[in-house]
C-alpha cells in the first residue's frame, strides 16, 4: 500500500470525529467502532467470522471491545431463505466464546448456547455453523457466553425471502442499538450484586421533591406520602433500569449520538429501517420526529402495516419500519433510553453532513402502585390512581418445589383461545426469598404502550396492534398450560422464575408435537424481555387466534399477565430466559427440553 492511500484510508476511518491531529497521533487508535461490513452467508463456501479483542475508538475514546471481523457491531450477515447458511467462527480470544443466531429456527446443536446446545468454542478453535434457512426477516446474532455481549459481540442478521417481499421500499438501512460501557462488565455485575441501585442516580430524594411534584402533577404532601409508602416497601419508583446512562454510552451502529451516523435517501423514497435492540440492559423508545413510521415486521415476522409515531423496542426485539423522506431536509433518528438517562441518535437525510434538531430527553417516568399490581380495576384507571395496598411476600424459609407442581398436565382438552382472563390474583403460594415482593394482581397489558409512554399525544405502538400478515401453519388450540412467575429480589440481585434461579431448577419439558401454553405472571416491578430459543411464541393479544403475532422475544411489563402458545416442534434442549444480560447471569434462565414423554430426557440431546 502506498503511503498516500494509507493516509487517505486513515482519514476516511476517522471522518466525523472531532479529534485533534495531536490526539490521533498520541493514542494511535486502531480504528473506529461502527465500520462493519456486509457478508453473504449463503454464498458458496460460506463466510469466516473472527472473534477478537481489539482497541477501537468508541465515542472518541479508546475502548477494548470484542470485535467480529474487526468491528462492533459485527458484520451484517445476509442469508437466503431456502438455502444453506455456512459460517466458520474463529475464536481469537483468550477465553471460550459462542454465537447464537437469535430468532433462527436451527437444529439445537447449531443454536450456540454453551452448556445447553454445544460446549462452546475454545480459544484458538474454529466452529462451523451450518443449517438450512427456513424463514426470512430481520434477526440478529450475539455471544451466549458469560458477559461477552456487553463488550460488543453482536450484529444484525437479515434473511432475504425466497418469494416476493410483501414490504414495499426503495432503500434499506440497518440499525443496531446497543449500550456500551468502558467498565469491565464483571465489575458492573459485582456492583449490582453488592450495591443495590448503584447506577440509579435519579432516585427521588427530599432535594428533588419539587421535580417530582412537577413530574407527577401531584401536590407536595401527596408526593411525600407516596415516597414514604415506597420507602416502607423498600422499593423505588425509579427502578426503571438497573444500569443507566451513568455508565452507558448508547450506540447506534457502534456510533455515539454526537458522532451522528447518517442514513441517506432521495426525497420521495421509501426507506426501510431494520432495527435491532442488541443492548444488554437498555430498552429504547424509537421515533423520527416529523415522520410517521409504518411498522411492517416484528421479530422477523411480517405484520399488517400499522402507522405509529413511536415504538418501544425491548432488549433483543427487532422491528422493521418504513418511512418516506418527504423533502430534502434532515430528520433525527432518535432512540431514547427508557429510563431517560441518555439516547442514541442518527440522521436520515438526502446527504451526509446534515443534521436536524435533537429532541430533549423527557422526564424520567415514575412507576405507580399500579405497576406493582396494587390497584384493582383496569390498568388505565389504575395508572392514574395513587395509593393502594401492598402485599409483601414474607421471606420464609426456602422450600424447593417441583416445577411440575406449577405445571399441571391437563387432559388433552383444548384450552380457550379467545377472551382469556384479564387478571389473575396472586395465590397464597410463596416463591421463597428469591421473590421479595409479589404483585397482588397481574393484568393483561397488551394495549398498554408501557410506563412513560402515550401521555404526549404521540401514537405509540402496543403489542395489541400487531397482527401477522399470514396465519402461520399450526394454530391448533393448546392442550396444556404452564404458569411461570417472573420473580426477583432486587436487594440481593437474584432473578428467576417461580422464585428459583437456574442452578436450583429443573428442566421445563415440552412434549414433542404438542401445542402448549405458558402464562407469564410478572411479580416484579421491572420489564423483562423473555426469549425462547428454537420455537416461536404465539402471543395472545386478543385478536382472532390466527392473527395473533409470532415472537421470539416478548416483553413482560411490571405486574403483567402475558400468555404465549407454542408448538413444540424442535427436538433437543433449548434456552429460555430473560434477555437482560445481568438478569440471565443472576439466574433468570431455564432449560427447555423437548421430549417424547413428559418424564423423559430431551430427544437427541447427546451433544
Ligand atoms: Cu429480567
Amino acid at each position: 500500500m502506498s503511503r498516500r492511500s494509507f493516509v487517505k484510508g486513515a482519514a476516511a476511518g476517522l471522518a466525523g470525529l472531532a479529534i485533534s491531529p495531536s490526539l490521533q497521533a498520541k493514542s494511535k487508535p486502531k480504528g473506529v467502532a461502527g465500520n462493519f461490513s456486509v457478508l453473504d452467508a449463503s454464498k458458496p463456501g460460506g463466510i469466516d467470522l473472527y472473534i477478537e479483542r481489539k482497541d477501537l475508538l468508541i465515542d472518541g475514546k479508546v475502548g477494548r471491545p470484542i470485535t467480529i471481523n474487526g468491528s462492533i457491531p459485527g458484520p451484517v450477515i445476509r442469508m437466503k431463505e431456502g438455502r444453506e447458511a455456512l459460517m466458520r467462527v474463529h475464536n481469537r480470544l483468550g477465553e471460550s466464546t459462542s454465537i447464537h443466531w437469535h430468532g433462527m429456527l436451527v437444529p439445537f446443536n447449531m443454536d450456540g448456547v454453551p452448556g445447553i446446545s454445544f460446549p462452546g468454542i475454545d480459544p484458538g478453535e474454529t466452529f462451523t455453523y451450518k443449517f438450512d434457512v427456513r424463514q426470512n426477516g430481520t434477526y440478529w446474532y450475539h455471544s451466549h457466553t458469560g458477559l461477552q455481549e456487553q463488550l460488543g459481540h453482536y450484529g444484525q442478521l437479515i434473511v432475504e425471502p425466497e418469494d416476493d417481499d410483501p414490504v414495499d421500499y426503495d432503500v434499506e438501512h440497518t440499525i443496531v442499538l446497543s449500550d456500551w460501557t468502558f467498565e469491565d462488565p464483571t465489575t458492573a455485575f459485582k456492583k449490582l450484586k453488592t450495591m443495590e441501585g448503584y447506577y440509579n442516580f435519579q432516585r427521588p430524594t427530599i432535594a428533588n421533591l419539587d421535580d417530582q411534584v412537577k413530574a407527577t402533577d401531584k401536590g407536595l404532601m401527596e408526593v411525600i406520602g407516596k415516597r414514604l409508602n415506597w420507602d416502607w416497601m423498600r422499593m423505588d419508583p425509579t427502578d426503571i433500569a438497573d444500569i443507566t446512562g451513568s455508565t452507558y454510552t448508547y450506540l447506534l451502529n457502534g456510533r455515539s449520538a454526537r458522532e451522528n451516523p447518517t442514513f441517506t435517501a432521495e426525497p420521495g423514497q421509501k426507506v426501510r429501517f431494520r432495527i435491532t435492540n442488541a443492548a444488554t440492559m437498555s430498552y429504547f423508545d424509537f421515533r423520527i420526529p416529523g415522520l410517521p413510521m409504518t411498522v411492517v415486521n416484528a421479530d422477523g415476522q411480517n405484520v399488517e402495516p400499522v402507522e405509529t409515531d413511536e415504538l418501544r423496542i425491548a432488549v433483543a426485539e427487532t422491528y422493521d419500519v418504513v418511512v418516506t423522506l418527504p423533502d430534502d431536509k434532515a430528520y433525527t433518528v432518535f432512540a431514547e433510553a427508557m429510563d431517560r438517562s441518555g439516547y442514541a441518535r442518527g440522521t436520515l437525510a438526502p446527504k451526509e453532513g446534515m443534521a436536524a434538531k435533537v429532541p430533549e430527553l423527557r422526564r424520567r417516568p415514575m412507576l405507580t402502585m399500579a405497576d406493582m399490581g396494587m390497584v384493582h380495576g383496569s390498568m388505565k384507571m389504575a395508572k392514574k390512581a395513587m395509593g393502594g395496598e401492598m402485599e409483601m411476600a414474607k421471606p420464609v424459609k426456602y422450600e424447593a418445589h417441583d416445577e411440575a407442581k406449577v405445571s399441571p398436565i391437563k387432559n388433552r382438552t383444548e384450552l380457550p383461545v379467545k377472551d382469556l382472563p384479564t387478571m389473575v390474583e396472586h395465590g397464597p403460594d410463596e416463591h421463597g426469598p428469591g421473590s421479595i415482593t409479589m404483585a397482588k394482581n397481574a393484568y393483561r397489558q397488551f394495549d398498554e404502550p408501557g410506563v412513560g409512554l402515550g401521555d404526549d399525544n404521540r401514537r405509540v405502538l402496543s403489542y395489541g396492534q400487531l397482527k401477522v400478515l399470514e396465519t402461520p401453519k399450526d394454530r391448533r388450540p393448546p392442550t396444556r398450560e404452564i404458569n411461570l412467575h417472573l420473580t426477583g429480589n432486587m436487594h440481593q440481585y437474584i432473578w428467576g422464575f417461580n422464585g428459583k434461579k437456574w442452578s436450583e431448577s429443573q428442566m421445563i419439558r415440552f412434549k414433542y408435537g404438542e401445542r402448549l401454553r405458558i402464562n407469564m405472571i410478572n411479580d416484579t416491578m421491572m420489564n423483562h424481555p423473555i426469549h425462547l430459543h428454537g420455537m416461536w411464541m404465539d402471543l395472545y393479544v386478543g385478536h382472532e387466534y390466527g392473527k395473533n403475532p409470532r415472537k421470539h422475544t416478548v416483553n413482560v411489563q411490571p405486574a403483567e399477565l402475558l400468555t404465549v402458545d407454542i408448538t413444540a416442534d424442535a427436538p433437543g434442549q433449548w434456552a429460555f430466559h430473560c434477555h437482560l444480560l445481568y438478569h440471565m447471569k443472576a439466574g433468570m434462565f431455564r432449560t427447555v427440553a423437548v421430549v417424547r414423554d413428559l418424564e423423559g430426557e430431551p430427544i437427541d440431546a447427546e451433544a
